[in-house]
């Protein structure tokens, strides 16, 4: 794709400090991840199209017993080529000897810029060594932002990327279903975020993002983090968590109500959610846009708010001048895969992107009554319902890589009383 004399250059994600010498967990650079499977820091890959010695070139950690004493094993070089399929490796410390020769002679270079300040860093003092090598080196004649080629292969999963997002789906469903059996009244919501992270490292997985567990009035807050509320009778429960399975994210909300039985309120506007929810991945299907979904759900979720009488006149008015963004102000979805939000054009030469076979994305419509609001009835306010599967598109229709969570208000009724 990048022509014979292009070369690619992907860094893994360095490790990040959390405060003075404890990091974060680490988490792979998901570019580095999808072009490598190397699960370390400190590395470089380059791809050398055509080079003679091999053109999948590693620059990593070399084995270190002092180093391994402190952080454990290293993969080194040796292994680097045996099980991680590169051509050829390298010690890191020795790539600015070795790099700039290696790109002599190339007329493109693809990689990120701007993301991280050390890499950039790295790439102008190899074009100034690649400068200095005997003779003087031609420097590339151009810099490529690699986004745009690598982002829409990441945007078509593989058989084998399919096989772990549905993996990653099993893990998810099966956390939610745990949470939903421990969300009584009077517990925690930090406790019901507790069973979710149980189930999700109990089955070797990771969570995806911090879940959100937000009772009540709380579920109107979009990217509502605290989690430290305590489980009230007559609330629902909003939770949105989802793990992450050898890098590959699922994302799973549901709202069910704590005390077991939702109220007439709450059960109307569910309703609403749940039948936008299913027309909009209806839409979910090649040939559609990715936008069908979310107008789909936005007409359905404005009819049930004028039905209701949360909004004032005609369902097209209502979408016409956007009211019905003061209950819904998110989009429907969002493309999944290495990352939550995954890589991806959303538009198209100005045109929302047509849908095609293998593609992944969410479809979660939602309605949330802000507690303030006083255009509606009090019995409305605080209100907030999210229904969020994933969704992969199939050669003719789809398939609901989450649709073993139930979310029909009978059955979740049913399970709820089971508890
Ligand atoms: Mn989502």
């Amino acid at each position: 794709m990048a022509g014979n004399d292009a070369v690619l250059l992907v860094a893994a994600a360095p490790e990040r400090m959390r405060n003075a010498d404890a990091a974060w967990p680490y988490r792979q650079d998901s570019d580095f991840h999808y072009l490598s499977g190397y699960p370390e820091s400190d590395a470089i890959l380059a791809l050398l199209p055509g080079r003679q010695h091999g053109e999948v070139v590693m620059f990593c950690r070399e084995r270190d017993t002092e180093r391994e004493r402190w952080h454990g094993r290293s993969i080194g070089t040796d292994q680097a080529v045996a099980r991680y399929g590169m051509d050829d490796a390298f010690p890191i410390e020795d790539i600015d000897d070795i790099l700039p020769g290696m790109i002599e002679g190339r007329g493109r270079v693809y990689c990120h810029f701007g993301r991280e300040p050390e890499f950039d860093a790295q790439l102008l003092g190899w074009m100034r060594r690649l400068r200095q090598l005997r003779g003087g080196g031609v420097v590339p004649k151009e810099f490529v932002a690699l986004g745009h080629l690598l982002h829409d292969l990441r945007l078509y999963k593989s058989r084998a990327e399919l096989r772990l997002m549905r993996a990653s789906a099993a893990v998810a469903v099966e956390a939610h279903l745990a949470a939903l059996k421990v969300a009584t009244v009077g517990r925690r919501e930090y406790e019901v975020e507790a069973e979710l992270l149980r189930v999700v490292r109990s089955r070797g997985a990771v969570p995806a993002f911090s879940p959100i567990v937000a009772s009540g009035a709380n579920a109107c807050v979009m990217h509502y983090q605290s989690n430290m509320a305590t489980l009230r009778d007559g609330e629902l429960l909003l939770i949105d968590a989802g793990a992450e399975w050898d890098c590959y994210a699922s994302d799973i909300s549901r709202t069910f109500p704590i005390g077991g039985r939702f109220s007439r309120e709450q059960r109307a506007l569910y309703e609403v959610v749940l039948a936008a929810q299913l027309a909009a991945i209806d839409e979910v299907r090649p040939g559609r846009p990715f936008n069908a979904a979310h107008e789909v759900a936005v007409r359905l979720l404005t009819e049930g708010l004028c039905q209701l009488g949360l909004l004032k006149g005609t369902p097209e008015a209502a979408v016409a001048d956007r009211s019905y963004e003061r209950f819904f102000p998110a989009k429907t979805g969002h493309w999944l895969g290495l990352d939550v939000h995954d890589v991806g054009d959303y538009r198209v030469g100005g045109e929302s992107r047509l849908l095609e076979p293998n593609m992944v994305l969410t479809v979660e419509p939602g309605l949330y009554v802000a507690p303030d609001d006083r255009s509606v009835a009090e019995r409305w306010r605080g209100i907030g319902i999210r229904i969020e599967d994933d969704v992969a598109v199939t050669q003719d229709g789809h398939e609901v890589l989450t649709a073993s969570m139930p979310k029909e208000a009978e059955v979740i009724e049913a399970l709820l009383a089971d508890r």
